[in-house]
């Protein structure tokens, strides 16, 4: 597809499409879990036992792509079990919409509420809507480049800006709670590289941990997406990964940045956009959306320029002690 000038008003049409489209989603999920333990249901593996689909999954998907195409026909998109299948589409010029149908299937297979669909649609190679809904805790979070990122919850039905409060003071790591997910590849020298960062990250200096971060706490919720999420809020300090997908992390990405958050790439990208001044650093092109490393960082200061500062020393401070490795 040629690159799309789009305009505002098609822009916001996409999003309160996409908004309601995720709730149409949410309860399919539910629909979908009730019956999730029946004989022609249950779960397969894709990679491995820990990498599952459901039928759920794949029902969600064809749901929310056909949607998609009735309303936008000349839009693209990428999904999660689309590509599985073999539909393996770059993230063009165009309107791209990339989405996961469940992100934390095995938190969906085995019940743990922390399971959403993730509606991300990139325009002219610039991601620009973010929708994640998880529907077990009825919680939606929404952005749209330049409009904010929001979440609405049933205890605060009305849309709350993020981030959502003043969250304690981040100087350095020994203040950060930090998300950190296991993933699906267990191999040995990627388990290797996995324990010997989480070591490194929650280690005690003072301990015997030589360059322990001693961060206050790991939580590992099994929802890229969802975490993305919690650092837009401020309730996590920062959330690594690698081996998750464009599909994982597209809204989320939005949702994040629109909170103040800042998000890189690899160890290689970070650096390269922490050192320059402007505009390069926090954007989120579709090689990073699509290079599976990711590390987010919550907004830390009010100030741009203080913010910007006191982000690149946290994502500076944690690339200097993790192991990477290739997914
Ligand atoms: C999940 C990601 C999570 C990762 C899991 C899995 P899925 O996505 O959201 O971050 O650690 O291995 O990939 O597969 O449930 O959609």
């Amino acid at each position: 597809m040629s690159s799309s000038n789009i305009t505002q008003d098609e822009l916001n049409e996409i999003y309160q499409f996409a908004i309601q489209l995720s709730k149409t989603a949410g309860r399919a999920i539910l629909q979908g879990s009730s019956k999730r333990f029946s004989s022609s249901a249950g779960s397969d593996f894709k990679k491995n036992s820990a990498d599952l689909v459901t039928e759920t999954d794949q029902a969600v998907e064809t749901l929310v792509k056909q949607s998609i195409s009735s309303k936008f026909p000349d839009h693209e998109f990428i999904g999660e079990e689309s590509w599985a299948a073999g539909e393996e589409n770059p993230i063009s010029d165009g309107v791209v919409w990339i989405v996961d149908p469940i992100d934390g299937t095995t938190n969906f297979v085995h019940g743990f509420p922390y399971t959403c669909i993730s509606i991300g649609v990139v325009v002219n190679g610039e991601a620009k809507i973010g929708v994640v809904y998880a529907p077990f805790l009825d919680t939606l979070y929404h952005g749209c480049k330049g409009k904010g990122s929001f979440v609405s919850c049933p205890h605060n039905p009305a849309p709350r800006r993020l981030p959502l409060e003043n969250p304690p003071q981040l100087t350095d790591l020994n203040q950060a709670l930090v998300a950190f997910e296991w993933g699906s590849d267990r191999r040995a020298h990627i388990l290797d590289k996995k324990l010997a960062s989480f070591r490194k990250i929650t280690g005690d200096t003072t301990g015997g941990v030589e360059g322990g971060k001693m961060v206050r706490g790991v939580r590992s919720i099994g929802s890229a997406a969802l975490n993305f999420c919690h650092v837009a809020s401020g309730n996590l300090d920062l959330y690594w990964e690698i081996g998750c997908w464009a599909w994982d992390v597209c809204a989320g990405v939005v949702i994040a940045k629109e909170a103040g958050a800042a998000v890189v790439g690899s160890k290689a990208h970070a650096s390269s956009v922490i050192e320059v001044k402007g505009e390069e650093f926090n954007k989120v092109t579709p090689e990073i959306l699509t290079a599976r490393k990711y590390l987010v960082v919550r907004k830390i200061k009010e100030e741009k320029s203080e913010n910007e500062e006191a982000q690149k020393h946290i994502l500076n401070e944690f690339y200097s002690c993790v192991d990477e490795w290739d997914p």
